[in-house]
């Protein structure tokens, strides 16, 4: 009787663990990064909010113990072609919903990497909330091929248009 107790025990812990996102009011999940190419680097965390209260919440900024500063990016492309990052005061994740921070997109940059990050390191993130409160979570340094893969077509394309010199007007984005 005593070892059916256990098995019962056993299963409703990994099923927790499993559903860890969705059994917590806020959660980060799958947090990411890559290696850095150079001393004291900037280098963009991808990851994903979940929020499963009622009420929307502002992400307001970050920490970490490795970079001497960290801020919420966008990156967009502008009319004439080219990719500009721009820094959010916050960022919003919807009641019951969640904000994905993605390469080419939402990221959260980390500025002044205290040391060069290798593939297989982790390094801990807090994201700042609105009324003080926070999340944290550990960012795992993903070899660079991780991030070329998320990169969409489009974007590919238009850096092998940079490489082979192509007329300017090929660049821009049509309005
Ligand atoms: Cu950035």
């Amino acid at each position: 009787m005593k070892s059916v107790r256990t098995a019962f025990a056993l299963i409703a812990f990994s099923l927790a663990a499993a559903d860890a996102a969705a059994g917590q009011d806020l959660v980060i999940t799958d947090a990411w990064t890559t290696p850095s190419l150079t001393e004291n680097a900037t280098g963009a965390v991808f990851l994903t909010v979940t929020n499963n209260t009622d009420k929307s919440v502002s992400i307001t900024g970050g920490s970490s113990p490795l970079a001497d500063r960290v801020e919420l990016h966008s990156m967009r492309t502008t009319h004439d072609g080219m990719m500009s990052m721009d820094r959010l005061l916050q960022a919003e994740v919807p009641a019951m919903s969640r904000l994905q921070f993605k390469p080419n997109d939402l990221h959260v940059m980390l500025i002044g990497i205290k040391h060069k990050l290798k593939a297989g390191d982790t390094l801990p993130l807090t994201l700042q909330l609105a009324r003080q409160s926070s999340i944290s979570t550990q960012v795992e340094v993903r070899p660079l091929a991780a991030k070329l893969q998320t990169e969409d077509t489009e974007e590919a394309q238009e850096e092998a248009a940079e490489e082979t010199p192509a007329p300017k007007s090929h660049l821009r984005k049509k309005h």
